[in-house]
């Protein structure tokens, strides 16, 4: 007879089929029922944090959800850190986990629905009875709101029989939140007039706008307004076409981007929350600038904004582009992006995954006079090249960022951990879409999540090669998740570590303020031995040119090359813009 862990693990399988995590006491029972009784993958990974953090990374790659696993107590403690990211990012996942016996708790047991709710997570207990509907809800609920949800199993229920399996209604999927009523009909009325009648009209979209899949519907309110565009971190990727793309805002954005949207008289902002870093702490539109959101959440999110329509980002954009009138096609061929800049990867790319496939790119026409064909936006994009060697004799990281970009495989999936090093990818490497470019960890501002996003996305995108963009700091909090991810990842993985030995973000902070620097710094460690260790291969980069087994490994099939760690002695000494606005804005 099944038990009631079978129960959990059957119906879960119905709608999850990649499961994350360690095993113990609490979750032996649902393991097994995993692995016998349903075709779901389970990965294991070597630390609990890191089953919360491959699941929400699966996610944030192909947009399906994947659950975690640990058993109670220790291994559920394990998992707050990740389960507080996924909650602050929005991320949808299940974490099934053991907890006490329903008798009470033990001497070793904590109070795991305090914990998880106190980083803002619902549990679910399943019981004798209701294990597979208990399953049930609790997905829905993740996929209604967008959250992540722990499903626990009591000690004393998991073995216990509970019958055949019987079958239990698929979770509702949330539909599209549809703009209605008259003061939004009024509200698109106004935006829609704002943009007719703007002279340097601008949109920016970020990741929500890519969760609607509304790239294509954007790309045509871009032609029919001659807007210019650009995207948060993490909405990289979203508009089908760059050639009048800004690239993307805020600290990682480019001066002469950044002050082409600081000369916006419009702009309208689609699925963006317009945090203190999109909005450059203030500084990202000029005072006079009237700026109108477009969002899910129940109001602005930002005090600059004057006009709010909560709506989903692809409709709102369909019904902006109905009131406009249809604009004139030129005679002039569409510019394109200069063929040497790497952002040409990104239109093809975009035309090819996520959302929107399916969707031609929307060709942007020219209109001769319009504000965006006066602007040269793949110049006004482009970064700093930086030199071979810093100052000091290592490696500079612009340079070897830019040289990185060049080699690495068109169609990757980034994961990035956090720290200072996060501007060099989200500066130099082109994106393609944004489920092809993730930060974990940056929305609770925890490092050490970057192993174990390689095996979520890893198995999230079996077509693809992940590569890992991580500090030695969280590279190290984080390297008992190096073995899953050389196991997962294979030869399609990459990891790109940018070794300062130092905890760079602090020293940029607080050594500049004079504090002491000693805990700052870390011993600069070995990364690519620790490669070998664990079956990859690793080098260290000195110099541009040992960069160049990158170039020979990306040419290589996939099934024939290893797991590649790229150890990059980078001098601390090179800050990047972004920092030196928070080193401003801190002092
Ligand atoms: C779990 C956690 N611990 C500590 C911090 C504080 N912190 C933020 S950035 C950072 C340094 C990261 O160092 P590294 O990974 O080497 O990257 P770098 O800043 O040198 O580029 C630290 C310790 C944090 N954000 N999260």
């Amino acid at each position: 007879m099944p038990s009631v862990s079978a129960h959990v693990a059957v119906a879960l399988a119905q709608h999850i089929d990649a499961v994350f995590g360690v095993m113990g006491n609490g979750n032996a029972y649902f393991l097994d029922a995993l692995e016998r009784a349903t075709g779901a993958s389970f990965t294991a990974v070597r630390h609990e944090q890191g089953a919360v953090v491959a699941a929400d990374a699966h996610y944030r790659a192909s947009g399906r959800i994947a659950a975690g696993t640990a058993t109670y107590g220790a291994g559920f403690t394990n998992t707050l850190t990740a389960l507080a990211e996924s909650v602050q990012a929005r991320v949808p996942l299940v974490l099934v986990v053991g907890d006490e016996p329903t008798s009470g708790p033990r001497p070793w047991d904590v109070d795991q629905i305090a914990l998880a709710s106190a980083v803002g997570a619902r549990t679910y207990t399943v019981g004798h009875a209701d294990a597979a509907a208990t399953t049930i809800i609790a997905i829905e609920h993740a996929l209604a709101y967008r959250v992540p949800v722990v499903l626990a199993i009591p000690y004393d229920v998991a073995a216990l029989e509970a019958g055949p399996v019987t079958h239990v209604p698929a979770p509702r999927m949330p539909a599209p939140l549809i703009p209605q009523g008259e003061f939004t009909e009024g509200m698109l009325d106004t935006i829609a007039a704002a943009l007719r009648d703007a002279e340097r009209p601008f949109l920016l979209a970020g990741r929500g706008a890519w969760l609607a899949g509304a790239g294509a519907a954007l790309g045509a309110l871009a032609d029919a307004t001659g807007a210019l565009t650009a995207s948060t971190a993490l909405g990289r990727g979203v508009f089908p076409a760059v050639g009048h793309d800004l690239g993307v805002t805020g600290g990682f954005g480019a001066d002469d981007a950044m002050a082409l949207v600081h000369d916006a008289d419009v702009a309208v902002v689609f699925g963006a929350s317009l945090n203190q870093f999109t909005m450059r702490f203030g500084g990202l539109f000029a005072p006079g600038t009237r700026v109108f959101q477009i969002d899910v959440a129940p109001a602005a999110t930002h005090a600059h904004v004057s006009g709010f329509v909560r709506g989903d980002a692809r409709l709102v954009a369909e019904a902006l582009v109905t009131r406009l009138p249809p604009h004139l096609p030129s005679p002039s061929p569409s510019p394109s992006p200069s063929p040497s800049h790497s952002f040409g990867v990104q239109a093809e790319h975009a035309a090819a995954a996520g959302p929107d496939d399916g969707v031609s790119p929307a060709a942007s026409e020219a209109v001769p006079g319009r504000w965006r064909e006066t602007v040269d936006a793949s110049a006004a994009r482009a970064y700093d090249a930086g030199d071979e060697a810093a100052p000091d004799g290592r490696l500079d990281p612009r340079s070897a960022a830019r040289r990185i970009a060049e080699l690495l495989p068109e169609d990757r999936v980034v994961v990035s951990d956090g720290g200072h090093f996060i501007g060099w990818a989200n500066m130099y490497w082109p994106v393609a879409a944004p489920d092809r470019m993730m930060m974990v960890g940056t929305a609770f501002q925890a490092i050490g999540q970057g192993w174990p996003s390689v095996v979520g996305a890893a198995r999230a995108r079996p077509g693809s090669t992940i590569v890992l963009t991580s500090g030695d700091g969280g590279g190290l909090m984080a390297i008992a998740d190096l073995e899953s991810a050389v196991r997962a990842a294979g030869g399609r993985g990459c990891a790109v570590i940018w070794n300062d030995a130092a905890y760079g973000a602090e020293v940029h902070l607080y050594g500049l303020k004079g504090l002491a620097e000693e805990p700052m710094l870390i011993p600069e460690v070995d990364f690519a031995a620790f490669a070998g260790a664990v079956g990859a291969e690793g080098v260290v980069v000195r110099r541009l040119a040992d960069l160049d087994r990158l170039g020979e490994w990306s040419a290589q099939p996939t099934d024939e090359r290893p797991f590649l760690l790229l150890d990059l002695r980078i001098s601390p000494e090179i800050i990047a813009p972004y920092q030196q606005e928070i080193i401003r804005v801190n002092s």
